[in-house]
C-alpha cells in the first residue's frame, strides 16, 4: 500500500495569540492537495492547542509537542497523554532532539513515552537522528538504529507511528541534508525495520525528514522515494509552509 505523504508543522516554543490566529488564517485559506494525497498535522505549544484545534480547518489535525511518560498525577509542569486524549488531540511529537539533548531524554525514556502514548490511543511522531559529531564518526546508522530499537522493544503495533528522521546538525541551522543524504538514511532505516521488526512494517511505516526544510528545498527532498513527508520547524511559522504541503503532489 502506498504511504500517504505526511507534513507536520512543529511550531516549537513560538507564538502569541495573535500570531497563532494569523498562521491559522493562512493555513485555512490555503489551496492544498486533498487528504488522500497529504496528511497535515500542526503542532503548536500546549497552551495554544485548544485555540488552534478550534480554529483550524477540519482537514488538518493537531499534535502536542510532548507528553508525560505515564498516567498523570503529582508531576508538576507535565501534560499527560490522557489529557491530550480528553481534549481530542490526536497526535503527539515525542523524542525531538531538542528534548533529547536539552532535557536529557534517553532512548529508553522516549520509547516508554511512545509506548504509553500509543497505549492511550494517541498517534505518535517519533523523532530520531544523529549529531554532527556522530555523522562525522560514521555512526549515523548505529545511532538511528539504537534510537529505533529502543522504540521497537516497547511497541508492537506501528500503525499509529510516523518516524521523523531529523539529523541534529540540520535542525534550525539552515544546513539541510541533501536529498541523497536523507534518502540514504531512510533506506537504511527501512532495511533495519525489515530485519528487526517486519517487512510489512518496513514497507508501511512513514519515514519523514526534518531539519531546515523550506519552500526552496522541499520539492527535491519530496522526490526521494523513501522520504514520506516532512517535520517542519521554522518554515512552518511562515506562509511558505503551504508550499511545503504542496510538495506532496
Ligand atoms: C527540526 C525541525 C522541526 P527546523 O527540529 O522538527 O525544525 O525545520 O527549524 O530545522
Amino acid at each position: 500500500m502506498a504511504r500517504k505523504f505526511f507534513v507536520g508543522g512543529n511550531w516549537k516554543c513560538n507564538g502569541t495569540v495573535s500570531e497563532v490566529n494569523k498562521i491559522v488564517n493562512v493555513l485555512n485559506g490555503a489551496d492544498v492537495p486533498p487528504t488522500d494525497v497529504v496528511e497535515v498535522v500542526i503542532s503548536p505549544p500546549f497552551v495554544f492547542l485548544p485555540q488552534v484545534k478550534a480554529a483550524l480547518r477540519s482537514d488538518f489535525a493537531v499534535a502536542a509537542q510532548n507528553a508525560w511518560v505515564k498516567k498523570g498525577g503529582a508531576y508538576t509542569g507535565e501534560i499527560s497523554a490522557e489529557m491530550l486524549v480528553n481534549l481530542e488531540i490526536p497526535w503527539v511529537i515525542l523524542g525531538h532532539s531538542e528534548r533529547r539533548s536539552l532535557l536529557k531524554e534517553s532512548n529508553e525514556f522516549v520509547a516508554d513515552k511512545v509506548a504509553y502514548a500509543l497505549g492511550q490511543g494517541l498517534k505518535v511522531i517519533a523523532c530520531i537522528g544523529e549529531t554532527l559529531e556522530q555523522r562525522e564518526a560514521g555512526e549515523t546508522m548505529t545511532v538511528v538504529a539504537e534510537q529505533t530499537k529502543a522504540i521497537a522493544e516497547k511497541v508492537k503495533d506501528w500503525s499509529n507511528v510516523v518516524l521523523a528522521y531529523e539529523p541534529v546538525w540540520a535542525i534550525g541551522t539552515g544546513k539541510v541534508a541533501s536529498p541523497a543524504q536523507a534518502q540514504e538514511v531512510h533506506v537504511d532505516l527501512r532495511s533495519w525495520l525489515a530485519t528487526n521488526v517486519s517487512s510489512e512494517i518496513a514497507e508501511s511505516v512513514r519515514i519523514i525528514y526534518g531539519g531546515s526544510v523550506s519552500g526552496a528545498n522541499c520539492v527535491e527532498l519530496a522526490g526521494q522515494p523513501d522520504v514520506d513527508g516532512f517535520l517542519v520547524g521554522g518554515a512552518s511559522l511562515k506562509p511558505e509552509f503551504v508550499d511545503i504541503i504542496k510538495a506532496a503532489s
